[in-house]
């Protein structure tokens, strides 16, 4: 798109919205400020590079077999870098163990140090982005139905060792970048059929995470996440959204809200002022669950965008950390990130863009039509110009330009793998 066109719309975007009391200027350099942590995992359908890797498991499942995913970690660093380059903003990349730089050897989750992410370090350092980490439950011959609530002592102890050893590597990550880096701990802990002993496996997995995190390690953050089910253990899941609620409330951690984790007609965004007077913060997995935690790509849709504006409404902004989880292996895989990414920044500028102070008087004054008013004029206000400036601001294709990029790249380098 030519360029002064975009800042002729751009000029009159910001007198519409001064006209409201939004400063456009202010916006772009929040919206500047607002890091998305990327999941590595949509570039080769969370499989990872483990040398023994086996079958996924763990009650995910990405479907689809669209060609081009990464096989090697220099595959995934490229095709990360491609993404990033018509992303507009700077943004963390969130790993998972499993995608360690094992350099050919069978390195099993309870062995597993910092060394293997060295060469992630150095790239991180070399290519100006932070990193975030996970531990990985699935996926792996011990991993069943349950892992840190297995009455097996052996299993568990396996699954704590390797979660405690994520923490120490997360915590060099922090170090090495001098800025914490974010761990998040989510397991598939979980039941196909009826049991009774639900409390027994809670119990265990509180015991666990206490274990777990008894280690302070200061450059380093957690945050769990819960879930509603997985597949293959459709009737319990040890981990559900109260047990990880209270848990972060009685033990200061961060809560992780993942969009597709709950029933389908619960409402996430409405978890954000519910819980923020209990966590100090919350991460963010934000994905597309289509009637089921299917981990569809992220689009503007009504649950993304009111969770947005929930954050934004609570003043919550900084106590906040944005991350992305949705693996889709049935489309180009660079498109999947632009796509969810891009839309992820929209619905937080949509809210950044919000005229709140003025509809919160007019709500607390009692002028209810006036409100509703309100909210419906917003979604016809002209936040797409303040959305190419943005791009045009970052040195990135404006609007469906990036689409030809993808292409090339598709043509250049995915198709041949
Ligand atoms: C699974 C969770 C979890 C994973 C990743 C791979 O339901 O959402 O966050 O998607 O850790
Ligand atoms: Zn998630």
């Amino acid at each position: 798109m030519k360029e002064n066109l975009i800042q002729k719309a751009y000029e009159i975007a910001k007198e519409r919205y001064a006209a409201i009391g939004v400063d456009t200027d202010k916006v772009l350099n929040q919206l500047q400020d607002f890091h998305l942590s990327m999941h590595c995992w949509q570039a080769d359908d969370v499989k990872g590079f483990e040398v023994q890797a086996g079958a996924m498991s763990g009650g995910i499942q990405s479907t689809g077999d669209f060609p081009g995913a990464a096989r090697n970690i220099d595959e995934l660093r490229s095709d990360v870098l491609k993404a990033k380059s018509l992303i507009p903003g700077s943004h963390r990349l969130n790993l998972h163990e499993i995608y360690g730089d094992f350099k050919g050897k069978v390195v099993d989750r309870d062995e597993v140090t910092v060394e293997y992410f060295q060469s992630w370090i150095d790239w991180a350092k070399e290519n100006n982005t932070l990193l975030d980490f996970n531990s990985s439950s699935f996926s792996h011959p011990k991993s069943g139905s349950l892992s840190l609530s297995n009455p097996d002592k052996g299993i568990r102890d396996f699954w704590i060792e390797h979660t405690k050893r994520c923490r120490e590597i997360a915590n060099a990550m922090g170090e090495a970048q001098n800025d914490p880096c974010i761990m998040n701990l989510w397991v598939h802990d979980g039941c196909k059929d009826v049991s009774v002993n639900h409390a027994l496996y809670r119990n265990l997995l509180k015991q666990s995470l206490d274990e777990i995190f008894t280690k302070e390690q200061p450059m380093m953050r957690d945050c769990i996440e819960g879930k509603v089910f997985g597949i293959g253990l459709e009737s319990f899941t040890v981990g559900s959204h109260d047990f990880y609620t209270a848990y972060a409330a009685q033990n200061d951690k961060i809560l992780t809200i993942d969009t597709g984790h709950y029933h389908p007609t619960e409402s996430p965004a409405d978890k954000v002022s519910a819980v923020l007077p209990f966590v100090k913060e919350l991460m963010l997995h934000v994905s597309r669950p289509v009637r089921w935690d299917s981990d569809h790509v992220t689009i503007m849709d009504d649950p993304t965008q009111e969770l947005f504006f929930e954050i934004v409404r609570a003043g919550a902004l900084d106590r906040v950390h944005y991350g992305l989880d949705f693996f889709d292996g049935s489309i180009n895989r660079i498109g999947a990130y632009v796509i969810g990414s891009r839309s992820a920044q929209k619905c937080m500028l949509r809210a950044l863009l919000e005229p709140t102070e003025l509809i919160s008087k007019l709500e607390l004054a009692g002028e209810g039509y006036k409100v509703l008013a309100l909210i419906e004029e917003q979604k016809a206000m002209p936040w797409t110009a303040v959305y190419d400036m943005f791009c045009l601001k970052n040195n990135v294709p404006v609007g469906d330009e990036f689409i030809a990029e993808i292409e090339k790249y598709e043509r250049d380098v995915t198709s041949k793998r």
